[in-house]
């Protein structure tokens, strides 16, 4: 049995040494988002290793590529490659691992970053998969702050248009963006009547509730007909009261005396989770994830994406 709780916050040290170690990183955001990305990949999806070049396989797409950390250490924790060789190689002069996401490495779908883009890609994905009658489903992360940019909207108005009940959309509302509050910048109260506006059904959760996130994902599979948005309500910075709600810490890398603390803090959330008995029986993306990682050497690496 795993308990995802306590994975949320091992896997949140991971991207702290990460970034520590690259001396880079967006890690208000990739904290924010670490419960909806162990739901997804632990939880919601059907993708693996194993099948990773299945065309039946469950498709992701990081459209707030800048918080690509967060996805390696998932990606690293399902099997996809050792997180020893991430920590020791993330943000180095010709590394594979950069700040963003790119698909010449395992498990990565689309290279993102270039906010605004992701959607649009993922109804595209979403409508190959109808088209082919596949029983796979996509799914697609976005910031709240890129809901700025208008290609989202196009792809929202899509979605609908064609019916993409195998489309599920999830927004990391944390409510700050690069310079300050999404109210100041950009203001989108509410996001969950916007969306239910364009037809999607909507739900908003607490985002750093692994189990509320599970829930979600699970429900929005039995909706028919439209695609589902999930506003995922989180802290930016969440688990060290270091960095927890604060814009300064969208990218920051920690000073030796804050990197003390914030693992600290998280090694506490993590034991306090691990003494509560997780809900549930380990899941079979979960057993699959056990499978020992072989490094990633030019010959395994992916020559790009086969979508
Ligand atoms: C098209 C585009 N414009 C600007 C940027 C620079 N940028 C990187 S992160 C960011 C803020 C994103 O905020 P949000 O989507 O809320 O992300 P989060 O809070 O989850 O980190 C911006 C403007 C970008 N990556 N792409
Ligand atoms: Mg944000």
């Amino acid at each position: 049995m795993q308990n995802l709780k306590a994975l949320s916050y091992k896997l949140r040290q991971n991207v702290v040494d990460m970034i520590m170690a690259g001396k880079a990183g967006h890690i208000g955001g990739d904290m924010s988002v670490m419960e909806t990305m162990v739901a997804l990949y632990f939880h919601a999806m059907n993708i693996s290793p194993e099948n990773q070049d299945d065309p039946n396989r469950d498709m992701f797409v990081m459209s707030k590529g800048h918080c690509v950390e967060t996805l390696y250490a998932v990606l690293a924790e399902k099997g996809f490659f050792p997180i020893e060789q991430v920590i020791r190689e993330y943000s180095q002069f010709g590394s594979k691992f950069i700040g963003h996401p790119n698909n010449k490495l395992p498990g990565i779908e689309m290279n993102s970053g270039s906010l605004g883009h992701g959607l649009p890609v993922a109804v595209g994905m979403a409508l190959a998969q109808k088209m082919d009658k596949r029983p796979s489903r996509t799914y697609v992360v976005m910031g709240d702050g890129e809901l700025a940019e208008g290609s989202v909207w196009e792809g929202a108005m899509s979605a609908t248009q064609y019916k993409l009940d195998n489309l599920c959309a999830v927004i990391d509302r944390n409510r700050l963006q690069i310079s300050g509050t999404t109210e100041e910048v950009m203001h989108q109260d509410s996001v969950e009547e916007r969306f239910a506006a364009f037809g999607w059904n909507v739900l908003s959760v607490d985002g750093n509730d692994i189990d509320a996130m599970n829930a979600a994902f699970d429900a929005a599979k039995d909706v028919k007909g439209k695609p589902t948005l999930i506003v995922a309500n989180t802290t930016k910075g969440k688990g060290s009261s270091v960095m927890e709600n604060k814009a300064s810490w969208h990218h920051h890398v920690p000073s030796a005396e804050e990197y003390e603390q914030i693992m600290k803090d998280l090694k506490a959330h993590e034991e306090a989770a691990q003494s509560v008995r997780p809900e549930g029986g380990l899941s079979l993306q979960a057993q699959q994830s056990k499978t020992q990682a072989k490094p990633l050497t030019e010959r395994s690496e992916r020559e790009g994406a086969r979508i």
